[in-house]
């Protein structure tokens, strides 16, 4: 579809709003953008454009006369495809793109989709490091925080993106087509937003739906998801697996992680070239691997490049240690897996700091992998009742209910005694009580500091 002049919908003024808003803007289309939240302020909204002129903003209700002179919808991924007024809109007839389909259409150059339930972000920056090291131009983009918008119009066909995808972003592409594509793993999240796991698949899967032929995806092998999927794909699957040999794939041999294929096999690194804890990460880098080979890139350089990562924020990262207990922050364990494999990473006992928005899933596996290793359970957030119900089951009942993270920090250093470990690992989004993980993290970075 060409843009020029076209009257585009840009739904949702976040992130991912302002740089299609600031994209479309940059190709001659008439803007209009909409934001469910009748109390944001329009100069607020528009302050983040680099272009604001005739660039008109509609809060609260969408009226249906608007809808019906639009040539195109922007929709964010924040926003579920089945709100009632993106329901109107395709009604209408009138074409609904995601915020990662507008900037695909309009980039150029090479692109890598890296999804999953978790292990996304640390996966989408490593690779984007090991890229970045043999390509000259590398764009790192997408849920990481980076809007894929935002660097679209300056990609050339030099140009390597490395996008971490969510399956909100993925609800709503059309040809969204990446050279090499990654499913790291398919745990229970956002059923709230996609209702069933069978859907929460097919949508995840969809990152493959433009591929075809030789053009690479890298899966999990230990994923029971991933593998009774795998005959439905048209493309070929580089598997990966932590914890058997492959005949073809990458795999971990006690320390090594090799590379095997028909013509033989070679260690590329070991477990001990990298800083990152646990075995989830040892997937994570086996995936960046796999995109890394079929991208062309080097062993030598792959290697070095795994050797430099250093692990992300908010995910695992440790904060400080005070009166010998060392502090956690863990945010980005948004959902239940996320959460368990950072319980696993704790080599001491733990307090464990949790709770958060309500995604309507269930906590129970989360409860079972305590093992013995939490000393107290401190709750916060929307889900706590239901977190309590879930570890009493277990019977764990070293449970306190708190109403702020500052609480939660406060009395978690009362309980922690020197050798112990506080983590903090929700199990749930932030929204309940944050705008984002991030936000979340960084206060509780913060509260741990001013304890000191
Ligand atoms: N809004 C509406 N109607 C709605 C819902 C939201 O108008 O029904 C409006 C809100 O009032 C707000 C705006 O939409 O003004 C927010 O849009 P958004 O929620 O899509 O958020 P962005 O700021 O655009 O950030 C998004 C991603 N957020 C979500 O998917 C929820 C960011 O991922 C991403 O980094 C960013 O685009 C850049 O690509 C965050 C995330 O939490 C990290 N992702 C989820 C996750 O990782 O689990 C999927």
């Amino acid at each position: 579809m060409e843009l020029k002049n076209k009257k585009v919908l840009v739904a949702g003024s976040g992130k991912s709003g302002i740089a299609a808003a600031d994209l479309l803007k940059k190709i001659g289309a008439k803007v209009t953008i909409y934001d469910g939240n009748q109390n944001l302020d329009r100069e607020d909204v528009l302050s983040g454009l680099e272009n604001r002129e005739e660039v008109e903003v509609i809060l609260g209700e969408l009226p249906k006369t608007v809808v019906s002179h639009m040539d195109l919808m922007i929709l964010s991924p924040g926003i579920a495809i089945d709100a009632p007024f993106v329901n109107e809109v395709r009604a209408a007839g009138v074409p609904i793109w995601g915020e990662v389909e507008l900037a695909y259409v309009t980039g150029k150059g090479k692109v890598v989709a890296i999804t999953g339930t978790n292990g996304k972000t640390t996966t989408t920056a490593l690779t984007g490091e090991i890229l970045a090291s043999y390509y000259e131009k590398v764009d790192v983009v997408g849920n990481i925080g980076i809007p894929y918008t935002h660097t679209a119009l300056n990609s050339t066909e030099d140009t390597v993106t490395v996008a971490e995808i969510s399956s909100f972003q993925l609800e709503t592409i059309h040809t969204f087509h990446p050279n090499v594509s990654a499913v790291l793993n398919i745990t229970p999240d956002h059923l709230n937003r996609h209702y069933t796991m069978e859907c929460y698949t097919n949508v995840k899967m969809s990152i493959t739906k433009n591929q075809c032929g030789d053009e690479p995806v890298i899966l999990n092998y230990e994923d029971e998801i991933l593998r009774a999927y795998a005959p439905k794909l048209h493309n070929k699957i580089i598997w990966f697996s932590s914890k058997q040999a492959l005949e073809e794939g990458i795999y971990l041999e006690g320390k090594n992680i090799v590379y095997a294929t028909k013509s033989g096999k070679q260690v590329i690194t070991t477990t001990e070239d990298t800083t990152l804890v646990g075995i989830h990460n040892i997937e994570n880098i086996m995936a960046a691997i796999g995109i890394s080979l079929m991208m062309g890139v080097p062993t030598d350089i792959i290697k070095k490049a795994i050797t430099k990562f250093k692990a992300v924020a908010h995910r695992i990262e440790y904060v400080d240690t005070i009166d010998d207990v060392i502090y956690y922050n863990d945010s980005k364990g948004t959902n239940t897996d996320a959460s368990i494999k950072a319980i696993e990473a704790m080599s001491r006992p733990t307090v464990l700091i949790a709770g958060g928005y309500d995604k309507n899933v269930s906590f129970d596996q989360w409860a079972a992998s305590f093992g013995g290793k939490i000393k107290y359970l401190v709750l916060l957030g929307e889900t706590s009742d239901q977190i309590a119900e879930s570890v009493q089951k277990y019977g764990f009942e070293k449970i306190i209910f708190t109403k702020s993270l500052e609480e939660a920090v406060k009395v978690s250093k009362e309980k922690a005694e020197p050798g112990d470990a506080v983590l903090l690992s929700p199990a749930c989004a932030s929204w309940d009580m944050f705008d984002s993980y991030e936000q979340r993290g960084d206060m509780f970075k913060e509260l741990v500091k001013k304890s000191k």
